[in-house]
This record gives structure tokens, C-alpha cells and sequence, in this order.
């Protein structure tokens, strides 16, 4: 007698289409705890785009954009996803069957070039619709969570060495971070050497320090610096230089590891990152990547060219954050932890519950979907719109 192990009724994911109704859009401002200050842009606050999808089952996906220093690290604004989103994602969006989140995604990538960190903010909403309805974890839904707490470093970029000095020991104190990235770039090479050196010595083996360029360093520049770093007993630099090509010359020539950033956007850039062995480290975020699948791809790309990996953020409030957090736990090598304190950054909590971050981790919500939910009176009060809106439409 043969033995069927598939049920006899066809899952309902795959028998009954689920139709997006409707398509919402916010900017939600808020504010940040201290001036954040990369080489390219000082943050004061930061701004979420939020998307909200409606479901004809009545589930409701959020997903979040969100760049750094507006239109000063990449080509997508909030503003500008916003618009995006409103006028070209969302007629053809309403109708589709949200059951088939690759096949929406598809269909978007055939009608609109770009925007990926849009693209990613609406995968992200469609995938928490969908884990809400089959009552799994986005993570199980992209094949499968390998863990369930992440390291968080935490970025020190207030600009001065004693006030990141004492940063640092708080949150040593706390236990929320022991890995410290440095952001430097914006003064001469020298400087911010000694800036960094002067941090390491005052935390000791107690802390790894690791620092980000942002790109500021011409090739010559990071030839100084690089060896002034690895005195200072830095074990990482991000994106020291632009080009991809300089990257690959600097690589291996100083016991340091190098880490593309800004050079990494999506599996294409990974692949010829890869091919012409740019770097150790791959800084994968999923908004630069075009979304949690596509980052995925990247870290395939990586662990095929054992390029390390370390999970990014483009300081994303809370949904970018935990959207982020589902797609790493996935990845079988996480060799260098994440940096997903992008929450922490911000004044306002916007969540029902706050995320949880605990001896050096966040902790991955274990409910369906992203697992976490709206505040809904404090997005009422932060969104851009607020004088406008007289009925919460994002109710
Ligand atoms: C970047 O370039 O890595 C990540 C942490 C931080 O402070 O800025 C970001 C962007
Ligand atoms: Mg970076």
C-alpha cells in the first residue's frame, strides 16, 4: 500500500489567492539621542518611511524605508519612496495575490527599475502579511532561522574622543554592546587615528573596535591610515575608500580586515566584489541589497567566495531593524555579528513592545510575521502629517 505524507487538502496559502486591498504610506520623524556624525552627513533625527499592505484576509504587513542623511548616502529619500511607493508600486499592488510574495516582487521588478531600499520596505510588509496568515516567523518563511539572538555593536560618532569614551563604558556597563565602530573620516588621517587609538587604550581587551570611513580616504590616505589603525589595535575597517578597485589593492597589504559597505548593492555588486577578491568582510544590509531575499542571495555570494559576513543597518527604526534581524538569523556564517542598534538611536519608542536587546544581543521576536507591532498613538503623533490627519488612517 502506498502511503501519501502530503495532506489531501492543498495548503491554503496555495488554494485561495489573498487580495491587497489597500496601500498606505508615513514618514514618521523622529528624533535621535545625540548628533550622529558620518563622514558624508550629522543626523539629528531620522526619518521612517512606513508601508502598510492590506489584505483582503484581514492581515496588515508593515515594512520600513529608511536612508541616511535623507538623499546623502544613496539615491532614495523617505520622501522619495513615499512617492514612489504612492504612485507607481501600489496600482500594481492592489489586486495581486499577496499569498506569493516572490511572484508581487517579480511582477514589481519588470515595471520599476531601482528603488530598492522601496522594493524592500514592500517585500518586507508583504512577508509579515504572510507570516501573520500562515503563523510563522518571517524567518522561517526565507527558509529557516539558524538563531535566535544576534550580537549588536554599537557606532560611536559624536564626534569627540572623551564623549565616546564615556558612551562606550555605558554601554559596557549595561552589557548592551562590547563591539565598537568608530565613525571617522570627516577630520585629517592623523586625527582620526589618534581618536581611535586613544579609544582603544581606554577600553582594552574589554571591547573590539572596528571604524568606518564612509569612503572619505583617498587610496594614498588609507595606505597611512590603515597602518595607523592596526597600531591602534583596530581589527576592521568599512569602506576606507569609493572605489571597488582601490579596495582590492588595499586588501591583504595590512593585518586588517576590509569591509565593503557602500560598495555593496545587491548580488551583482557581490559578484564582482567577489570576483575580484575587494574584500574580507561583506557588510550586508538589506535595503542596499533590494530586499531580504536579495540579501540573502549576497550572503550565498559571500559564503561561495568565503568572504565573511556581518549584518548591516542603514540605522532603520524598529521594522527595518527586526526585517534585517529575521533575514541574518538565516545566514549559516555571521562571522563579524550585526550592527542593529538602529532603535537605540532614536528618542521615541514607536513599538506596542520595545525590541529587546540584553547581554550584547537582540533578541528575534518569536511571533508570526515580523513579530512585533505598532504603537499606533505614538506613529499617530510623530507622522509628518499629523496636523492633516484628522481620522488615523493607519488604524
Ligand atoms: C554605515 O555606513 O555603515 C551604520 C552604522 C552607522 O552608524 O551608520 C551606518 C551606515
Ligand atoms: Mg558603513
Amino acid at each position: 500500500m502506498q502511503h501519501s505524507f502530503r495532506s489531501s487538502q492543498p495548503a491554503a496559502v496555495a488554494a485561495a489567492p489573498v487580495v491587497i486591498e489597500k496601500v498606505e504610506t508615513m514618514l514618521v520623524d523622529l528624533p535621535t539621542i545625540r548628533p550622529h556624525k558620518l563622514s558624508m552627513a550629522v543626523m539629528s533625527g531620522q526619518t521612517l518611511m512606513l508601508v502598510r499592505i492590506h489584505c483582503a484576509d484581514g492581515t496588515v504587513g508593515v515594512g520600513e524605508g529608511t536612508t541616511i542623511g535623507g538623499l546623502a548616502y544613496g539615491g532614495e529619500s523617505p520622501e522619495g519612496m513615499k512617492l514612489a511607493i504612492d504612485t507607481y508600486f501600489t496600482p500594481q499592488l492592489l489586486g495581486a495575490n499577496a499569498n506569493r510574495v516572490a511572484a508581487v516582487m517579480a511582477g514589481l521588478d519588470k515595471g520599476i527599475r531601482e528603488n530598492r531600499f522601496a522594493k524592500c520596505a514592500v517585500e518586507t510588509a508583504l512577508f509579515d502579511a504572510l507570516g501573520q496568515r500562515v503563523g510563522l516567523p518571517v524567518s522561517e518563511l526565507l527558509g529557516g532561522r539558524l538563531r535566535d539572538q544576534l550580537p549588536v555593536a554599537w557606532t560611536l560618532a559624536s564626534g569627540d574622543t572623551a564623549k565616546d569614551i564615556d558612551e562606550a563604558q555605558r554601554m559596557l556597563a549595561q552589557r548592551r554592546h562590547r563591539i565598537f565602530k568608530l565613525k571617522i573620516g570627516r577630520k585629517a588621517v592623523r586625527e582620526d587615528v589618534a581618536h581611535v587609538a586613544a579609544i582603544k587604550k581606554a577600553l582594552g581587551d574589554q571591547a573590539v573596535v572596528r571604524v568606518d570611513v564612509n569612503m572619505a580616504w583617498t587610496e594614498l590616505q588609507a595606505q597611512y591610515g590603515l597602518a595607523g589603525l592596526v597600531d591602534a589595535g583596530c581589527e576592521l575597517a568599512e569602506q576606507p575608500v569609493a572605489s571597488a578597485e582601490a579596495l582590492a589593492r588595499l586588501k591583504g597589504k595590512y593585518p586588517i580586515a576590509i569591509m565593503a559597505d557602500e560598495s555593496l548593492m545587491g548580488p551583482a555588486t557581490a559578484f564582482s566584489l567577489a570576483r575580484s577578491a575587494a574584500a574580507d568582510v561583506f557588510a550586508i544590509k538589506t535595503e542596499q541589497s533590494g530586499g531580504l531575499q536579495a540579501a540573502q542571495q549576497v550572503a550565498a555570494i559571500a559564503d561561495a567566495a568565503q568572504i565573511e559576513l556581518y549584518g548591516g543597518t542603514m540605522l532603520e527604526g524598529a521594522f527595518g531593524t527586526i526585517a534585517s534581524a529575521h533575514v541574518f538569523s538565516t545566514f549559516r556564517a555571521l562571522q563579524w555579528g550585526t550592527e542593529l542598534f538602529g532603535p537605540l538611536l532614536l528618542t521615541e519608542e514607536i513599538l506596542a513592545r520595545p525590541l529587546e536587546y540584553k547581554d550584547f544581543h537582540l533578541t528575534l521576536p518569536a511571533g508570526p510575521g515580523l513579530g512585533i507591532a505598532l504603537d499606533e498613538d505614538r506613529v499617530r503623533h510623530f507622522r509628518r502629517d499629523r496636523t492633516r490627519v484628522s481620522v488615523p488612517t493607519f488604524a
